[in-house]
């Protein structure tokens, strides 16, 4: 297909379901960007850098993804890059009404960028880095759910 994505969100932190979705745009677009923005209504347990760390350590070997972060909006990012998409997981009709909200702000922002919506590999759907952390925090087994190098940041976080 080629063409140039963005893959936005908070990965606070990276888990299996993100780079499912990762993997996949990498395959379909020439060049992708994961870029860790600022989602108002949470409260990261990870600064940015520990995030971007995190997000280069598990895409290393991924040779068209680029990870980066901003300060602003999606699509002012998106424009930045020349990006003519970006990509959202979905993951069950509970995700379906916010993602409708929010794309379609970002259309009215900016047209020129088309939302793709990649539904999630059945084995991550219950997946969320907000479950991850809660688990980690009462030292339950994560190891199925984020790669290594997040389970032992997640494990140094809440020692
Ligand atoms: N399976 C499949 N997809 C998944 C899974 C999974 N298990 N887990 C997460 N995902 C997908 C999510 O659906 C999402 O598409 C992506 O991975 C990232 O998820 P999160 O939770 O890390 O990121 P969000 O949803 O908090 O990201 C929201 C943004 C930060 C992108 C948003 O708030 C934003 O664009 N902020 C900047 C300001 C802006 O432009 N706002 C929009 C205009 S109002």
């Amino acid at each position: 297909m080629g063409g140039i994505a963005v893959c936005p969100g908070s990965f606070d932190p990276i888990t299996y379901g993100h780079l499912d979705i990762i993997k996949r745009a990498a395959k379909v677009f020439e060049q992708v960007y994961v870029v860790v923005l600022n989602n108002s209504s949470k409260k990261p347990l990870f600064t940015v850098e520990e995030r971007i760390q995190l997000i280069e350590d598990v895409t290393k070997d991924l040779k068209n993804v680029k990870v980066d972060s901003f300060q602003g909006l999606l699509m002012d990012y998106a424009k930045s890059v020349n990006a003519n998409a970006v990509i959202r997981g979905l993951r069950a009709v509970s995700d379906f009404e916010y993602e409708m909200q929010i794309t379609s702000m970002n259309r009215v922002l900016n047209d020129e960028v088309e939302t793709f919506f990649i539904m999630t590999n059945n084995q991550y759907s219950f997946l969320s880095s907000s479950i991850v952390k809660e688990v980690a925090k009462y030292n339950g087994d994560i190891s199925e759910l984020v790669p290594d190098t997040v389970e032992k940041a997640l494990k140094n976080k809440f020692q």
